[in-house]
């Protein structure tokens, strides 16, 4: 399933602009997630709409450094902390959406499994998808109908033992395994949900890592069969849902419903044959 509607005019941008575009962001994800991992101060944690929804001074400062590095690109940036385009939902032409930390909880506790996420959207179609694991020194990237990859994000940085290699490896399209030949990612709140409990019963086991994006790419590489989420902003999904539909993962709504990246809502991606079975539990009566 495509993360768009229907109807869209041709992509305006080409595909020598796309190579440049990407270079430049993976430059400034390069540089912001230098930064993020040694800020050189004492994190400042603030919460915002509740105590488990957190932003630090490293959340807004990645966000300053990437819009600054992307200003002359002239494309409008969507971002969490910050940068807003009004009306996004409806909004044609290209964007950047960046969630500068994805996973703050985790930056701020646990020092892993947060992600710098940054896509190019056109007409709501991801085109361009940069997505940083500092932690684990990973870059994904994809290009819409190119292909998505796996590469160190630091050149001679431990701990890039799953990119494999220096340069970009190519993401294999996913095999497409059934709910029980695999692991089911699900937020927390969903263990309340019947249907994802009967889901998660019959998959290899449940994980659930707290950063949206990096739980995405996971699905993409082949980790887990489905991902399941109640709610996710623009932000949290638009480079995720490129690197699911280059390597053939599926992605919609809980209910069914196509998947657009500018409005929130609730994700289920998974391999073909298991996102089938999981919208299958889902639409037993009663759930
Ligand atoms: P964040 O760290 O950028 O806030 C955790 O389950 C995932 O859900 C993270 O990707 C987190 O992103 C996101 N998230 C947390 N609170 C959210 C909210 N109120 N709306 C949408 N996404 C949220
Ligand atoms: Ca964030």
């Amino acid at each position: 399933m495509s993360a768009s509607g229907g109807g869209r005019k041709a992509a305006s941008t080409s595909s020598a602009d796309l190579v440049d575009l990407l270079a430049r962001a993976v430059g400034a994800v390069r540089e912001a997630a230098a930064f993020a991992l040694d800020p050189g101060e004492e994190l400042r944690v603030e919460a915002k709409a509740h105590r488990n929804d957190l932003v630090t001074q490293v959340d807004r400062g990645v966000e300053e450094r990437i819009a600054r590095q992307l200003e002359d690109t002239g494309i409008p940036l969507h971002g969490e902390e910050k940068h807003r385009i009004e009306d996004f939902e409806a909004y044609r032409g290209r964007a950047w959406v960046l969630d500068p930390i994805d996973g703050t909880l985790n930056y701020v506790s646990t020092h892993r499994d947060w992600a710098i996420s940054l896509a190019l959207v056109d007409d709501g179609v991801p085109v361009l998808a940069i997505l940083a694991d500092p932690v684990a020194n990973r870059l994904y990237t994809a290009i819409r109908g190119r292909g998505a990859w796996v590469e160190p994000l630091m050149a001679g940085a431990a701990g890039a033992d799953g990119a494999g290699g220096v340069g970009p490896r190519a993401l294999e399209p996913v095999e497409d395994l059934p709910l029980s030949e695999g692991m089911v990612i699900a937020h927390y709140q969903l263990t309340q949900h019947a249907a994802i409990c009967r889901a998660i019963e019959t998959s290899r086991g449940m994980r659930c890592y707290g950063a949206a994006a990096l739980e995405m790419a996971e699905v993409a590489a082949g980790g887990a069969v489905v991902y399941a989420q109640p709610l996710l902003q623009p932000w949290d999904v638009a480079a995720g849902a490129l690197l699911c539909t280059e390597t053939g993962v599926v992605l919609t709504r809980m209910d069914g419903a196509p998947f657009d990246v500018r409005r929130a809502g609730s994700l289920l991606v998974g391999t073909p044959a298991a996102h089938a079975e999981v919208l299958g539990h889902l639409c037993v009566a009663g759930d």
